[in-house]
């Protein structure tokens, strides 16, 4: 039985045309892994569409300057997409090509899909060929990991593209799962020639007024519960009239900053009766398990979930549980 990594290595070896696509509301790694797979497998004259349900968020747009990326922004859009036949596959960041939202038609069209992926996902994953490890700190990690042994070789490109996923996953090698093999594989991708400065500069210095309006915000409505532990935030509706979404990136995290804060959490409901919730944790708090019973999830101390409620409902039905889960652990 040929290992994961060498069908996926296979599977490329014998397919002519590739479709890739990451999950919805994309991320720095989601992107940089995308970009990165599409650099390698064009250098090797392989038929490469990217898909997106999402724009690429501004941060990381310069991974793409020929805005390579098609974003599938309607219904007829992913329709469409659904009738190229594709040889192969490749789901990246995530587990199940529901949530690759409008993409998902153009991934189930391909005969072989292959998932690279480091949430916990469970059996139940997506696709035929599974490169899943919960343990790296992101899929840029793994797909550097591999990137040779699939047949793939690290450009310059690439390797910007692979190191970009790793820096924002772990929050430029903060978070808790920075670890020994994701600062081996950053140094390994900087010597392949990945610009570090550029990435820095991009993803965390150039950030829209747009953006820094939502954090105050955010700020503004911040409030203090259980004893101080836990950090509360919301953006309304009205609050996104002149920002996008994307805007508000990065809040959970600034507010999860607080000292003495264990939980942190930020409502925001950029469209109507849609709140996306970022919860953030420290230590052994795993969140993702309160995330995951309003059917999102994500990692121990990095979680969302979505609610089709308005901002202030979703309040009411997720801070009784994050306070339940701060008393129980
Ligand atoms: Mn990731």
């Amino acid at each position: 039985m040929p290992s994961a990594i060498e069908q996926l290595r296979d599977a490329i070896a014998g397919a002519q045309t590739i479709v890739i696509s990451g999950h919805k509301g994309p991320d720095g790694d989601c992107i940089g892994a995308a970009l990165a797979l599409r650099h390698g497998l064009k250098s090797i004259g392989k038929e490469v569409t990217v898909f997106s349900n999402d724009e690429v968020p501004k941060i990381v747009r310069f991974l793409d300057p020929g805005g390579s990326v098609i974003h599938l922004a309607t219904e007829s859009d992913a329709e469409r997409a659904g009738q190229g036949q594709w040889d192969l596959g490749i789901l990246v960041d995530v587990g199940f090509t529901q949530r690759a939202g409008r993409a998902e038609p153009a991934l189930l069209s391909a005969e072989t899909l292959a998932v690279i992926d480091h949430h916990e996902i469970g059996p139940e994953a997506s696709g035929e060929i599974r490169i899943i490890d919960p343990s790296a700190s992101a899929t840029c990690f793994i797909l550097s990991k591999i990137f040779r042994d699939i047949g793939l070789s690290v450009d310059k490109n690439a390797a910007t593209c692979l190191l970009t996923g790793i820096v924002t996953d772990t929050g430029s090698f903060r978070f808790r799962n920075t670890d020994e093999e994701s600062l081996a594989e950053a140094s390994e991708l900087i010597r392949l020639g990945a610009d570090l400065p550029r990435i820095s500069e991009e993803v965390w210095d150039s950030r829209p007024m747009s953006a820094i309006r939502l954090l105050q915000k955010a700020f503004y409505n911040l409030k203090l519960l259980s004893g101080n532990r836990l950090a509360v935030t919301h953006l309304g509706l009205e609050d996104f009239v002149d920002a996008k979404d994307e805007d508000s990136e990065g809040i959970a995290s600034e507010i999860a900053r607080i000292e003495g804060v264990l939980v942190a959490a930020v409502f925001r409901e950029p469209h109507s009766e849609r709140v996306r919730v970022s919860v953030r944790s420290r230590g052994d708090i795993d969140i993702a398990e309160v995330c995951r019973k309003f059917g999102g999830g994500g990692h121990k101390n990095a979680a969302g979930c979505t609610l089709t409620v308005g901002v202030l409902a979703a309040m009411e039905r997720v801070i009784p549980e994050l306070e339940r889960c701060l008393e129980s652990s």
